[in-house]
């Protein structure tokens, strides 16, 4: 068989794939999905495959691409079906999954957007746009007037070319057509995300008209979500694999690991799917759950993004196979595990464990470039909230500090063999400017720690953290990022 995955190549496929267990095109679809990268096909429409196999309903999903239209090339011509593949370390399993009904491209089609959010079968708005999108600006709980997606909404509501413009405008037609608003979800590794994209809603809505303002704090839920599955950037070796398996082309599979989590507040007031068909739990506060994963999962993998990539390792696998390194990261999933308030039924030091062995699985190959992308946005919620709380607490802060130092290390641009490589951070030019008068270790830390709302004032107040990371920085740039691991494990 040759040819590219569709309806009409489905049936065809070998047995051992595992395919939809109901028909697609009989159900209408009920969510609008922004951002549909590999993590959203890896994760949510997952959930609501299984959630259409057990339970039915109208819950497909219509997703949109805000800037690029890849995904929409690939998926559309494929009736929306894609592959996607567990990696795990006893072996290999692909799946179809067949939840995603298309993909708008907004940047294509300007109308379609607005008209998926304000018709009348959209029940949910679900989000996987990363930090970066939103233009919140977090320290000030409102939006960032700077964010170039906010200048531009704020100048024209109506051709909304952001994320929070794009929910205002939708929610604003709605309003005008009598109809009800949707449930907005955020899928994005914030802290309390539902409450952060209503604080940025509300700031926007508020700017634009106070009274829809009010008609949002009445009527629209914005639960919060902890999502969790390891997904690397698909590659070409990602494409090759799912055609070995399923015999056709498919150009937007994804590869993942087994193991998956989801973690919603069920505040679905419009109805939802049965996710919980698919594992996800239900509870009344994300916000412990988001903790735990944000400083254990996400603070951890900052850390071996940077130390790692310093480090010569391309994958996070291999920092595991890395003694030292490893070490740094049982030790960082201690320090951050302690700054957490307890949660029922859950032991951190499993989770901890847990979290070795995923990082470890050497089916994954997930780069630490990849993953040390947008400090500036990842730092606040993963390193910088546990360091305060371990300052305040009299707690171990060293493992933060490491963290932070590798950071700053990795802001200069270089490796220790003098190799260059892209920041890739939105704020890499004023990091750029922060670092240009920087010329000795204490420089670059105070220019880094002055970087605005990425840590917190009483956090670089604090003679004992910056002292701490100061200190590590200049074993880096003196001795080299290796021989600072080494240092970091003795002591
Ligand atoms: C990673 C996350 O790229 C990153 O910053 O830490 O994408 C991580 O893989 C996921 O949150 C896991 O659920």
């Amino acid at each position: 068989m040759s040819g590219r995955l569709g309806v009409k190549t489905l049936a065809g496929l070998p047995s051992k794939v595992v395919r939809p267990a109901y028909d697609p095109a009989h159900h209408g679809a009920g969510i609008v999905h922004i951002g549909v990268g590999a993590f959203h096909r890896a994760h949510q429409a997952v959930y609501s495959d299984t959630a259409l196999a057990e339970a039915g309903g109208d819950w497909r999903i219509d997703g949109i691409s805000l800037r690029s239209t890849d995904i929409a090339d690939a998926l559309n011509p494929q009736d929306g079906l894609f592959a996607m593949i567990e990696r795990g370390e006893e072996g290999v399993a692909a799946r179809v999954i067949g939840s995603i009904r298309k993909v708008i491209a907004a940047a294509r089609d300007r109308e379609a957007p607005l008209a998926a959010l304000a018709a009348p079968e959209t029940r949910i708005v679900s989000l996987t746009v990363t930090e970066k999108a939103y233009g919140i600006d977090r320290a000030r709980g409102r939006v960032d007037e700077a964010h170039p997606a906010i200048a531009a909404d704020l100048a024209d509501r109506h051709a909304p070319q952001g994320v929070l413009g794009l929910l205002a405008e939708g929610l604003r037609l709605r309003r005008e057509r009598g109809l009800p608003p949707f449930t907005v979800l955020c899928c994005d590794n914030l802290p309390d995300n539902g409450n952060l994209v209503r604080t940025g809603l509300l700031d926007l809505a508020a700017r634009l008209d106070p009274a829809f303002a009010g008609w949002i704090i009445e009527t629209v839920s914005f639960p919060s979500t902890m999502v969790d599955r390891i997904t690397p950037a698909p590659t070409a070796d990602t494409l090759a694999e799912a055609e070995r398996h399923l015999g056709v082309r498919d150009l937007a599979a994804v590869e993942t690991e087994p193991f998956s989590q989801w973690v919603i507040e069920d505040r679905f007031p419009a109805g939802r799917p049965e996710w919980e068909r698919g594992g996800a739990i239900f509870v009344n506060d994300v916000a412990p759950y988001e903790a735990m994963k944000l400083r254990m999962l996400n603070g951890t993998h900052s850390m071996m993004a940077y130390a790692g990539f310093l480090s010569g390792r391309k994958y996070v696998r291999d920092v595991m196979a890395d003694r030292a390194l490893a070490r740094l990261v049982r030790r960082h999933l201690k320090a951050a595990a302690a700054t957490l308030a307890p949660l029922e039924g859950i032991d951190t030091g499993d989770y901890a464990e847990a979290l070795a062995r995923r990082f470890a699985n050497p089916a994954i190959a997930h780069e630490t470039y990849q993953i040390a992308m947008d400090g500036t946005e990842k730092l606040p919620q993963r390193l910088a909230a546990p360091a305060l709380y371990a300052l305040e607490h009299s707690q171990d802060l060293r493992p933060f500090a490491f963290a932070v130092a590798a950071w700053m290390r990795y802001c200069l641009g270089r490796t220790d063999d003098g190799m260059g490589y892209a920041l890739r951070d939105p704020r890499e030019e004023a990091i750029g400017a922060a670092l240009a008068g920087a010329d000795d270790p204490g420089g670059i830390a105070q220019a880094l720690f002055a970087l605005p709302g990425v840590f917190p004032p009483r956090l670089v107040d604090d003679p004992r953290w910056t002292g701490l990371v100061t200190d590590t920085l200049s074993g880096m740039l003196e001795k080299g990022v290796a021989p600072a691991v080494e240092k970091a494990v003795t002591r």
